[in-house]
């Protein structure tokens, strides 16, 4: 079986206001070509396919024609079968209502997992539904035999798996949930296919660079044991870097996502070409490179070998950069007070008529203020700030005493920190 791997899509995606569409269309050329040079049996993509819960008119638009093209591209071969998995970015109800149509198109997308009253194991026509949904058997087209199976896990949060056993803790509800599907396949699978596993989530000791830790901090990681065994190849999305997981012998990946969604992810991008003959096998993965149509530029002071210069050295480089490059540019400058007024719109002068796009300026935080002296941002600096670091700013400042044990645990008040900003957000998604 040969699966085209890849995650993270975040269609509909705004970047400092400019519109990303054209981004995207350029992906999709390129996932074309990629189907039709390499007719995989299967396309999976694991979680943020849409950047939003609430998808506007145009990103639904081009999700719907690009998936489409997709599957035309591979009738050419004999066809072969999508499967999307939720993701925390999506809505994952929505995927859900959009999925009883896409069936027909031998497509599964799979958005909530059920919950019922009583999800003790005896109640067997629950358990029936969510195998029904979860486990999906691989076919190029919906009257083919079947070439493998797919566990398929959207994002949730590990308290909302079924519980299975009443007294079970939050973490073990994911992880018996995950190995009952894998014990279902293991009992269906009698011709030894491969099976593959796919989640959407964090797993425990992945590279994170790029990720602000709000967004994968808290207390939602998956350990590798998470998601037990009896599965060839975990296809894994939520991480934008391109990773394999230590400790798993190259059998799971994050695919990364298909290009750079903020200024941290400026590192290569890949789609995966996954092959796996028979279960029990080592997966065959390739990376195939995606070429972004806009790089993400940071132009720093930093970069001065004289070290420190003035804000005003970067807008001759502004004005010598190349009119046709594509690129997102954030500027890192080493002032720390107020920057002259009319600075933003001389770097937006001196971009006028390039294709280079202005997002933001970057300024360097000043250190500690000593005793007795307040301490002093200007709306640049504040803008630039991830809440978490707005955090540890404050925090020493207004809340932490010498000496004041309560509050001494740093890495304690970060996590907690992290857990309110991912409740609110949960509360708000
Ligand atoms: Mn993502």
């Amino acid at each position: 079986m040969k699966i085209l791997h890849t995650s993270d899509w975040h269609i509909g995606q705004t970047f400092y206001d400019y519109d990303r569409t054209e981004e995207h269309k350029h992906f999709f050329v390129q996932l074309k070509k990629i189907v039709r040079d390499e007719k995989p049996d299967l396309l999976l993509v694991s979680g943020d396919l849409y950047h939003t819960s609430a998808p506007s008119i145009a990103a639904q638009e081009l999700y719907n024609e690009s998936l489409l093209q997709l599957r035309d591209e591979s009738l050419a071969f004999g066809g072969m079968h999508i499967i999307l998995i939720a993701g925390n970015h999506d809505s994952s109800s929505k995927l859900d209502v959009d999925g009883l149509l896409w069936k027909y198109f031998n497509a599964n997308v799979v958005g909530t997992i059920p919950r019922d009253n009583d999800e003790s194991l005896e109640n067997r026509a629950f358990y029936d539904s969510v195998f029904a949904k979860h486990i999906i058997p691989v076919r190029k087209s919906r009257e083919n035999e079947v070439l493998g199976y797919v566990v398929a896990i959207p994002h949730c949060y590990p308290q909302n798996f079924p519980n299975i056993n009443p007294k079970d803790g939050k973490q073990d509800r994911m992880k018996k949930f995950i190995a009952l599907l894998l014990e279902k396949v293991a009992e269906i699978n009698t011709e030894g296919l491969p099976v593959i596993l796919t989640a959407h989530t964090l797993v425990t000791g992945s590279n994170i660079k790029g990720h602000d830790a709000i967004i994968v901090g808290g207390l939602d990681n998956s350990d590798i044991g998470t998601f037990s065994s009896g599965w060839d190849y975990l296809a894994l999305g939520h991480i934008h870097f391109p990773q394999e997981i230590k400790g798993s012998n190259g059998k799971a990946r994050y695919s990364g996502s298909p290009f750079p969604m903020n200024f941290e992810e400026d590192y290569d991008h890949f789609v995966n070409i996954v092959e796996i003959e028979k279960r029990g096998e080592m997966p065959q993965v390739r990376q195939i490179p995606i070429e972004p149509l806009y790089k993400m530029e940071t132009i720093s002071a930093k970069d001065f070998p004289e070290g420190r210069r003035s804000c005003m050295d970067l807008l001759p480089l502004l004005h010598n950069y190349p009119p046709h490059k594509k690129a997102y540019i954030r500027l890192e400058v080493r002032e720390t007070g107020e920057l002259p007024s009319d600075y933003i719109q001389r770097v937006k002068t001196a971009l006028t008529g390039k294709k280079a796009r202005y997002c933001l300026v970057k300024q360097e935080i000043p250190d500690k203020p000593a005793e007795g002296e307040g301490l002093s941002l200007t709306a640049a600096q504040v803008g630039a700030l991830s809440p978490r670091e707005m955090a540890e700013i404050i925090a020493p400042e207004f809340f932490l005493k010498d000496g004041d044990e309560k509050y001494d645990d740093k890495q304690g008040l970060a996590e907690l920190f992290d857990q309110a900003v991912s409740n609110v957000t949960e509360q708000l998604s």
